[in-house]
């Protein structure tokens, strides 16, 4: 479907569900040193979801269905530095929008509307300047619109799906780029460069900062300074994002020399296992905090087989006893943001009436919802030694009986497996968006040759 019909249906939805004007602002990128040297521009989520178009220093207002643009068209002057720029005019027709008005005549419209605070701190002052209120905490009509816009975008539409499709299809060509790479690769930075550069040659941004790793036990390590050995496993979170923001999130974990040891297949296999059987029960109706449990308790099965903990798999988990190895939640919602929806805090992840549990075990799981078709949700388990968890003492104390800590010493050489696709799900189960890149160990070593 065409986007301006898209967001048509989308202002049609909100109009249904809100019945007071609401503003959008798209931000502008914050300035490295000087104004013309900034950063990377990314609009604001909320914004593009009813404008569709990356434009930044723009707003629009919605009301009743109507759209209306506020933007400045660029000076002449600024030609000689950026080229010819779309026009205003050019981008509310493409929008579909109904008026279009430069950005000063936004004051006029922002009196009796509800927002959404965004991103950028120069962006958010003039918003709280304009609404006359400060933005945060949520309340009154702007929680409302924000319970509106959960509504609309936990269920995604034919377009949201292709865009991330298409962010996916990217995704996975430069993670086979990449485990093809590791083998002559002698750095992390290396095989950062070729999934990137997969990304890059195909007009895509990154949805988040890449995780390129020998260092996999830590969770979301931003730093590509390491040499690689052969002995070592490469995790990689790496994700494509289409030119108009829609996100994918990928991992995976694979041996720098394209094979194997032992003791890593061994739990490799274990984390397969769990990302297997949590996609195999996506269902709409199904609680994600259930897939959550199922996951650890895959996990810990696999890990009694390995002798590394013991007990029963159930007790196991019911004392958190998996999470030693496995600390963070089995996904999160994906949309136009990889952790879709987390600027709302909770209030998208959670269902009404829920929050964190505070076990061990759960503190991290950033979605405890009723799946429903339309959503798209990340699966991916792993297995960490994280020392900073392994050695504590009031762990090590706690759970002294659960683990065989001189079996685990056997796994030295696993520091950090994850496993992770992309999945949505349907009115009458789930499809795997990320299906044509290899998970199994085997498959794996084939591609690396
Ligand atoms: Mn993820």
């Amino acid at each position: 479907m065409m986007l301006t019909e898209t967001l048509r249906q989308r202002r049609h939805k909100l109009a249904q569900i809100i019945d007071f004007p609401v503003v959008f602002w798209s931000g502008k990128p914050p300035s490295r040193n000087f104004p013309a040297n900034h950063y990377p521009f990314r609009a604001n989520s909320h914004f593009l979801y009813f404008a569709g178009l990356p434009i930044p220093n723009a707003a629009i207002q919605i009301d009743g269905g109507n759209l209306i643009l506020f933007k400045d068209d660029d000076s002449p002057e600024s030609a000689l530095w950026q080229g010819e720029t779309p026009k205003r005019r050019d981008l509310a027709a493409q929008m579909g929008a109904d008026q279009h008005y430069s950005f000063s005549e936004l004051s006029r419209f922002v009196k009796d509307a509800a927002t959404l605070p965004i991103q950028d701190l120069g962006t958010y002052q003039q918003q709280c300047y304009e609404c006359d209120r400060d933005l945060l905490p949520l309340r009154d009509r702007d929680l409302v619109l924000a319970q509106a816009i959960i509504n609309l975008r936990l269920c995604h539409d034919d377009f949201a799906v292709n865009q991330i499709k298409e962010a996916a299809k990217v995704s996975i060509s430069a993670h086979k780029a990449g485990i093809t790479a590791a083998p002559h690769c002698r750095s992390e930075a290396q095989v950062r460069a070729v999934i990137e550069g997969e990304i890059i040659a195909h007009n895509m941004t990154c949805a988040y900062p890449s995780i390129v790793t020998t260092r996999g036990e830590i969770l979301h390590n931003e730093d590509y300074s390491g040499e690689l050995s052969p002995d070592d496993l490469i995790l990689a979170d790496v994700g494509a994002e289409t030119p108009l923001g829609w996100a994918s999130d990928i991992t995976r974990t694979y041996p720098v020399k394209g094979r194997f040891s032992a003791t890593q297949r061994d739990i490799y296999d274990v984390v397969l296992a769990a990302h297997d059987a949590c996609i195999d029960k996506l269902h709409p109706g199904v609680e994600y905090s259930d897939i959550h449990l199922l996951g650890g308790t895959v996990l810990a099965e696999g890990l009694i087989d390995l002798g590394i903990l013991r007990g029963k798999a159930e007790d196991l988990v019911d004392l958190d006893a998996h999470a030693l190895f496995f600390p963070h939640g089995i996904g999160h919602l994906l949309g136009l943001d990889v952790h879709d929806l987390e600027d709302l805090g909770d209030l998208a992840g959670y269902a009404a009436g829920r929050t964190r549990r505070p076990r061990f075990g759960f503190q991290y799981l950033r979605l405890d919802r009723v799946l429903q078709p339309g959503m798209i949700v990340t699966i991916e388990p792993g297995f960490y030694q994280v020392p900073g968890i392994l050695n504590n003492t009031e762990f090590r104390e706690k759970y002294q009986d659960c683990v065989d800590w001189e079996g685990l010493e056997k796994f030295a050489d696993v520091r950090g497996i994850r496993i992770e696709d992309d999945v949505l799900v349907t009115e009458t189960g789930s499809e795997v968006l990320t299906p044509d890149l290899p998970s199994q160990a085997t498959e794996i070593e084939a591609l690396m040759g």
